[in-house]
């Protein structure tokens, strides 16, 4: 049925693909003129430290010296960073020493470990850039060039060592350096969902990293390299266990374990959360209940802290799913979720730690639009959380779809403090098979306007503390390394653990940029292979959703969540099933959202609400999110919406067949072992997108009663 619209566009790629390869290879080096590329196999992640080309002498005459005044465990990290660092771009060692000897140098520390940085006078940016935040500046002393990297704390220090570092590796000049940066949230948490038997739930890419096992006796140096790659992007802590928690994981066996990983990551400014299961109280402890306001539960739940405390004494806190999908909760006592927040938050708060409840509920008796039902039950419970529990809310209201609105707990949540769950893990996004960069869909969540506020309230503001005073701020990444040698299974999601860090650290930041600093690091600095990757990047994430669920479509899948699957209206819940979100039918299509119909635009602000109400004004990419539209409906490109249906499948799944192509071209210019290893699965893609627009439409086709129209 596409016969004609691929020929034409294989002539198409294969033109631009032949411009494209002649442009590369007028400007950068030819694999003959440098040597065939050695083989890579991603391990070491944007954390290679290749040789930066032309810049290579710039650097070497500046950094003569490395200087890490202090003798801490942060301060041995920093120093073999930068000293492994140096030596494998610069091919040049750099002696790494405590004080400084009048060379043109780099200078890492804080006030407090070193004389020289305190006599630089800095103390107001010092201030300003916080204990995680830095100051880098180029200065003159005693006449020689220096570099110096300072702050109030020294993950702060660490942090502005892999800044400076990033600089280098992105082939950056550093003659005339000023920065103050600092952290826009505090918390920058990564969430793994491993369980103990070394599976991952909806992990792509191997077993899980802990080999509970060997622990606490064997720390592999995975562990450290995680740590590292964590803290080069400004990762603060990490949940390692799955929130459908197993229980086992509050044992003193396990929490040993633990202990160990928290002392290994510590020097890196990375702290443990656990997942806690609720009725641990009754599994662990054989209490009969797990009441929250019983006395015994109460004891049990101060007691375990007391216990992690001693072992763990800088523990993050727990994390919990709640009265979800099966896992127990306080609703199971007739208790609210505050009230379960509440009770672990108090046994949290002598040692300073948090509890972070999350609002992943949809329980059916509260409405019946899964949609709807979170932001019910947590705006009822608003203002009634102790000052240490947050409240965690993924991106959008149903789950980690390939486009969603914004969730309207973001600014409807005024007195409870709420971090953002984003996923880097692809659940529904083609898994570790599809490369889609997920830097243009967070921005597009982090620069929302909630106009919770008025105008500008932003979700990243929210986030942030800047539209109500939160006394904790945090963004959360469900994560996506595991065993597999490269880490998250494609050398490209990758990237997107690379993404959420920047992105936590700074919601500002461009997704262009990001991608552009991920792709130097991680496979070349040369600039017309840096703008072609970057540019496949940008456009993934919209050829994906193309060829998926366009136009506010939303779960047309099965349980794998991988293939198409819109014919699906079997599963133990209704709200599992795709007929449930689509509810395609002769009359049309889309679910109405509006307030003629299920009134779920009415949990948002005006104008945000008025604007996805009226069919006028609701973005077309949220259409069947919102509105129920008949087959016929005039789309603003003057097409019917089947038409456009139609349009998007095909652009979609040609726009994949383009990343392949283009992918292609690029050969000799990436090392083999990894352009092979992406180009397997490009193909995988480019099938596999084919097949979501042959399936989809065919089966929409049959209510629509419509030709399948190529573009
Ligand atoms: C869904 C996943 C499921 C998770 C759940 C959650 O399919 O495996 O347990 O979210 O976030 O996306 O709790």
């Amino acid at each position: 049925m596409h016969g004609k619209t691929q020929c034409y566009l294989t002539v198409i790629l294969a033109a631009m693909a032949a411009l494209f390869a002649a442009c590369t290879a007028a400007e950068g080096p030819s694999a003959e003129e440098s040597g065939p590329i050695p083989d890579e196999d991603g391990y070491r992640l944007w954390l290679r430290y290749a040789p930066p080309g032309d810049s290579a002498a710039q650097y070497r005459d500046a950094v003569r010296q490395i200087v890490v005044p202090g003798d801490t465990e942060t301060a041995r990290v920093i120093s073999r960073e930068l000293g492994s660092a140096i030596d494998s771009m610069l091919e040049f060692s750099a002696p790494v020493v405590r004080e400084w000897t009048k060379t043109p140098a780099v200078v890492v520390g804080t006030p407090s470990t070193s004389e020289w940085i305190r006599d630089l006078g800095w103390d107001a940016d010092l201030a300003e850039a916080g204990p995680e935040g830095f100051v880098i500046r180029s200065i003159r002393v005693e006449n020689r060039p220096v570099i110096a990297v300072a702050s109030e704390g020294e993950i702060g220090a660490l942090y502005g060592a892999f800044h400076f570092l990033r600089l280098l590796q992105t082939g950056r000049s550093i003659q005339a350096l000023s920065v103050v940066d600092r952290p826009r949230v505090q918390l920058r948490l990564l969430n793994h969902w491993d369980n103990l038997d070394g599976s991952i739930e909806r992990g792509y890419a191997g077993r899980s990293l802990w080999q509970w096992d060997e622990m606490p006796g064997t720390l592999r140096a995975r562990y450290t390299n995680y740590a590292r790659a964590n803290a080069s992007v400004g990762v603060n802590g990490t949940v390692i266990n799955n929130v459908n928690a197993d229980a086992r994981i509050l044992t003193p066996e396990y929490l040993r374990k633990v202990s160990a990983l928290a002392a290994l990551w510590r020097p890196y400014g990375i702290r443990v959360y656990l997942s806690a299961n609720f009725a641990a109280p009754v599994r662990l402890g054989g209490l009969a209940t797990a009441d929250p306001l019983d006395p015994g539960v109460i004891g049990w739940w101060k007691a375990k802290a007391d216990e992690i405390y001693s072992l763990i004494p800088d523990f993050g806190g727990f994390l919990v799913k709640a009265n979800s999908e099966g896992q127990p909760g306080p609703k199971d006592y007739g208790r609210t979720h505050a009230e379960g927040a509440n009770m672990l938050a108090d046994a949290l708060a002598p040692h300073g730690g948090i509890v972070i409840w999350r609002a992943f509920v949809y329980d059916e008796d509260v409405d019946p639009d899964r949609c709807k039902r979170a932001y019910i039950e947590f705006t009822g419970l608003d203002g009634r959380f102790r000052p240490n529990a947050v409240v965690q809310v993924k991106n959008g209201p149903i789950d980690f779809q390939p486009r969603e609105p914004f969730h309207p707990l973001f600014g409807g949540m005024k007195r409870t403090p709420v971090l953002a769950e984003l996923q880097a893990t692809q659940e529904y996004l083609g898994q570790a098979r599809h490369l889609v960069y997920h830097g243009p869909m967070w921005k597009e969540f982090l620069d929302s306007d909630t106009f919770a506020k008025g105008a500008g309230s932003t979700v990243g503001k929210v986030l942030d503390g800047s539209v109500y005073p939160f006394p904790v701020t945090g963004i959360v990444s469900v994560t996506n390394p595991g065993m597999d040698a490269n880490w998250c299974g494609h050398h490209f999601s990758q990237a997107n653990w690379y993404a959420f860090g920047r992105l936590a650290w700074n919601h500002g930041l461009s997704a262009e940029q990001i991608a552009e600093e991920w792709v130097r690091m991680t496979f070349t600095n040369d600039g017309p292979t840096v703008a072609a990757i970057r540019d496949m990047m940008m456009s993934s994430w919209e050829t994906f959703v193309s060829y998926t669920m366009p136009l506010g479509l939303h779960h047309l899948i099965g349980g794998n969540h991988y293939a198409p699957m819109p014919e699906n209206d079997r599963a133990p819940r209704r709200d599992w099933t795709a007929v449930y979100y689509h509810r395609a039918a002769a009359d049309g299509i889309g679910v109405d959202r509006t307030r003629l119909g299920n009134k779920a635009v009415e949990q948002y602000f005006p104008p945000v609400r008025d604007l996805f109400d009226d069919i006028e004004s609701c973005p077309e990419k949220f259409l069947l999110w919102f509105h129920r539209r008949a087959w016929d409906h005039r789309m603003k490109s003057g097409r019917t919406l089947w038409e456009e249906l139609c349009e998007k499948y095909c652009s979609g799944a040609e726009q994949a067949a383009h990343l392949r192509a283009r992918w292609r071209s690029l050969a000799g210019r990436i090392d083999p072992q990894r352009h092979r290893e992406v180009a397997d699965r490009l193909e995988i893609q480019a099938a596999d997108a084919a097949r979501w627009r042959d399936h989809v439409l065919r089966y929409f086709q049959q209510y629509s009663g419509m030709p399948i129209t190529p573009p």
